[in-house]
Formats: C-alpha cells, structure tokens, sequence
C-alpha cells in the first residue's frame, strides 16, 4: 500500500474522517470503587534487617546461607524502605496508586516470635501507615510473608508443630489490635503453597551452571507425609488467627488470605470444559484454599500419597472460619484440562514445549488466568468479594540513554491481564480490587535482585528509583478505573 493512503478497512466511505473512540469506552470500566493497588512485603524492600530489636528470620538466615541465593545477594539493605518509606509513599502516590498491600515483618513485633512485644518495632508501621493515610492511599496488611521469626523455627521447627500456629495467631491478635484503628483490611497468610513446597520440600534446580534449591527458607526436605502435616498447621495458623483477629481486632476489621491459586483453564471455553477446569481447580488447591473455604478436605486428597494429616473437626471449624474476602495471587496457568469420562472427571493436558512465557523461568504466559481465577471463586465457592492480591511480571529492564525505562512488554502484559479481569467484574464476578507486583522492583527470593516486577526501577547500587514506562500506564488505568 503507498504511504499516506489511508487502508480500506479503517475508512468509513468516501470523504468520512475514522471517527475516534471516547477515551474510554464504558465498557472497559471496573465497577465504581474498585481499588487499583501496588503491592510488596517486609523481607524484599525494608532492609534494616536487624535495626531497632528486630529478631532475625528464616529469611535472614537462609540468605546468609552462601549458595542458596542466586548470586548469593541478600536483603539486609534491599531497598532501604525502613528508611526511605516516606519517599516510596509519595512515589506511589505519583503514580497513582490508591490502595498499598505490605506485610508486617513478624520478628519486628515479637523477635522471638511470642512473649514481649517490640514497641519500636511496632512503632515503624504505624508511621507507614500514618504517611499512607496523608497521602490518600488506603493500608491493606498482611501478616505473614514467609519471613518467619527465627527463633519459632529453632525451637518448633516451624510450621511443622502446631506451636508455630498458635504463635501466630496471638501474635495476628496484638498488631491488629494495635493497627486496627487505623488498617481496615488484614491479610493474614501470602501464598501457603510457595513457602510451603518450596520451604519444606526443597528440589534442586540448575541456574546458570550451578545448582541451587528450589523454593527457599527453611530449605528443609521432609516426605510428603510430614510435608502434609506442615500444610495442615499453616491452615490451621490462619483460622486461629482470624479467631483472635475477630478477638482483639476493633469491629469492622475485615480479614481475607491471599494464596497463590492454583488454577486450572479451560482451552475452549464450553460448558463442559469450564465444569473440568472448576473440578480441577478444587482438587488442586484442596490443601489450601479449598479446605480454608470449605472446612474439610476432599476425599481425593486425603487418599493421596503421604497418609492423612493428623486433625480434629474442630480444627477444621477454625480453618474455615467465615472470611470478610478472599485474595488471589495470579501470575500463570497452574495447569490446562479437558473433560474427562473417567473420575475424576477431567484430565490435564500437556503443555506445548513453545507456549509463551514472562521472564521468570516459570512464569507460563496466558492472561486469561485473571478471567478464570476470580470466575472458579465465585462458581466453586461463591465468593462474595475478591481481591487480586498480586499480579505482575518480571522483565528484563534497563534504563534508556534518556534516563527512562520503556517496559513495553510488562504495559502488554498488564493491560491483558486486567482486560480478562474486566471481563470478569463486566460479568458480574465481585472483585473489589487489583494490587500490582510489585511497587517497585526488589529482592526476589532465592532469584536476588535479578527479576524485577517493579512499576518503579530501583539503582541498587544507589537505591535511586524511577518509575517505568509502566507506572504511567497504571497511573492512566487508575485514573479512568478502566483497561487502557
Ligand atoms: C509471589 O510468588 C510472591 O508472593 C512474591 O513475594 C514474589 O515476589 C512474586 O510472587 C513474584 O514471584 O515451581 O517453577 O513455579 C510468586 C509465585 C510461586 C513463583 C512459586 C515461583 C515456584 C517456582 N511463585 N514458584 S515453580
């Protein structure tokens, strides 16, 4: 086609200009008073890792490991937000966030995990929280992002004794009674699944030549019946905790989870498959979400490898103690299936060696999992209120010689994803927010500095931030509460 000439197929007739679209069509908006949020946590930003009678973690301990981080970094210092909160509130606020998903360091508030509280500890939350609220942006905590105190770990083991969720709840009890005057919403765990699987029943992997451990802190290698029992008390941590929440907490603190849904798609969306792709989707998370929601565990998982878990019915009331909502980490497909004759009724089916991916090594692309993930919630469980506690991608960023950071492939990544969870609230499906991972970029687990997931580049050399081309998308989408 010669230059200049408009195409056939954007011309309306002869002599009639294209006539351009409003700038957002009405049907690309979310409903009003959806909350458009950043997100991080305590280990990947604060740094300050033993400032002010912090406790260590088993995050600190793991990352002083030599060999168990990728290039073996760790977040001492991360991006100093302990001390540079104020500045990354007003960034956020510049770009246009109106909600913040953070975790609270447990070993900041009790550094030996119970017993005496760390008032300066404490002390710095409240201050962040201060400066969100002046700034217009509304605090959404979470209690536990996988830096758990050490201390718990050397006298319990972890997560593997039921201590460690007793623990947990008294502490979930005093800081929200502490913040509930000014935190509304609580998460209480991030993603059981990956710290979990990745914590208790560490598998190698080969990076660049040399081998390291999938998964992280602990790092322990337990069999799968003991792994169980593991999964069994970090539920049980969460329904105690909500209990002494709904204890302590002033009234209206609402409180959720966020677990990382493990969520099966359908390839052709018919009834049929869709019915698959939801019977699927409970098994899989019957560990997790699905005993949280429903209070007892599926018959298939309890006759999986391992034996069952040691539990009590009443332990299975306090799991499924009644939630206010329920967060969803969704970054990929968990796994493709079609309907099935034979129990149990679906089947899943292998994925094609060149599907697409994100930059993370295990970040399978298809942005139709922020579609389903919300959509199974409501079907299987009918959830009522949903948020999206974290979606995001990792990209190779570097900064441009004009000093900018053109991440065209995280803005098509996001804008796909939040056109599917459109389409998802367009129909119905209650999802009252979307939190981006990350803020800014961070310390990635066992990855180090290496991936970032930042709306917001961060020098590590000289913790200088700058928002990328992606932070002016979100301020845009923000803006109009629509897909841009
Ligand atoms: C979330 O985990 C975390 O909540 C957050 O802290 C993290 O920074 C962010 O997302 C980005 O990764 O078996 O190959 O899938 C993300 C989900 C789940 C990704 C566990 C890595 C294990 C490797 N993670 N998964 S694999």
């Amino acid at each position: 086609m010669p230059a200049g000439r408009t195409p056939e197929i954007l011309s309306r007739g002869p002599g009639k200009a294209v006539t351009t679209q409003p700038p957002t069509s009405v049907d690309r908006r979310f409903p009003d008073g959806f909350r458009w949020g950043v997100a991080t946590s305590s280990y990947q930003i604060e740094g300050a890792w033993d400032e002010d009678g912090k406790g260590p973690s088993i995050w600190d301990t793991y990352a002083h490991t030599p060999g168990n981080i990728r290039n073996d970094e760790n977040a001492d210092v991360a991006n100093d937000h302990y001390h540079r909160y104020e500045e990354d509130v007003a960034l956020m606020k510049s770009i246009g966030a109106g909600a913040y998903r953070f975790s609270i360091a447990w070993p900041r508030i009790f550094p030996e995990g119970a017993g005496e509280p760390n008032p300066k500890g404490l002390d710095f939350y409240k201050r962040l929280v201060d400066e969100l609220l002046a700034a217009g942006i509304e605090p959404f905590a979470t209690l536990y992002h996988w830096d758990l105190p050490q201390a718990l770990h050397d006298r319990y083991g972890g997560w593997q004794s039921i201590e460690t969720a007793e623990a947990f709840a008294e502490y979930a009890g005093y800081v929200t009674a502490q913040l509930g005057d000014r935190v509304k919403h609580f998460f209480t765990i991030n993603e059981f699944r990956s710290f979990v699987e990745g914590g208790y029943q560490a598998v190698d992997v080969e990076v660049g030549g040399k081998t390291i451990q999938l998964g992280g802190a602990p790092g322990l290698r337990l069999s799968d019946s003991e792994l169980r029992q593991v999964r069994h008390h970090t539920v049980l941590g969460h329904g105690l905790a909500v209990q002494a929440i709904r204890a302590h907490a002033p009234a209206g603190t609402k409180v959720g989870f966020a677990e990382n849904i493990h969520v099966a798609v359908p390839v052709i969306d018919e009834p049929e498959h869709v019915k698959a792709a939801e019977k699927a989707t409970r098994e899989e998370n019957a560990g997790f979400m699905t005993v949280m929601l429903e209070g007892r565990y599926t018959d298939a998982y309890l006759a999986e490898a391992g034996g069952t878990p040691k539990f009590t019915d009443d332990e299975l009331k306090t799991i499924a103690s009644p939630l206010d909502f329920v967060g969803i980490n969704i970054y990929r497909p968990g796994l493709y299936v079609e309907p099935s004759d034979e129990p149990p009724g679906y089947r899943e089916i292998p994925v094609n060696a060149s599907h697409p991916k994100m930059q993370s090594s295990w970040h399978l692309l298809d942005p139709e999992v922020m579609y389903w993930a919300p959509k199974h919630m409501q079907s299987i469980w009918g959830a009522q209120s949903i948020f999206v506690t974290e979606n995001g991608c990792a990209a190779a960023d570097v900064v441009a010689e004009d000093g900018r950071i053109y991440d065209s492939d995280r803005v098509m990544f996001l804008r796909a994803c939040v056109g599917q969870l459109q389409r998802a609230t367009s129909e119905g499906v209650p999802v009252d927010g979307y939190f981006l991972w990350s803020a800014q970029d961070n310390f990635e687990w066992i990855w180090g500095y290496g991936d970032r997931f930042g709306l917001i580049y961060v020098d590590f050399e000289t913790l200088e931030r700058t928002p990328k081309l992606s932070a002016d998308w979100f301020r845009e989408a923000a803006r109009r509460n629509a897909v841009v």
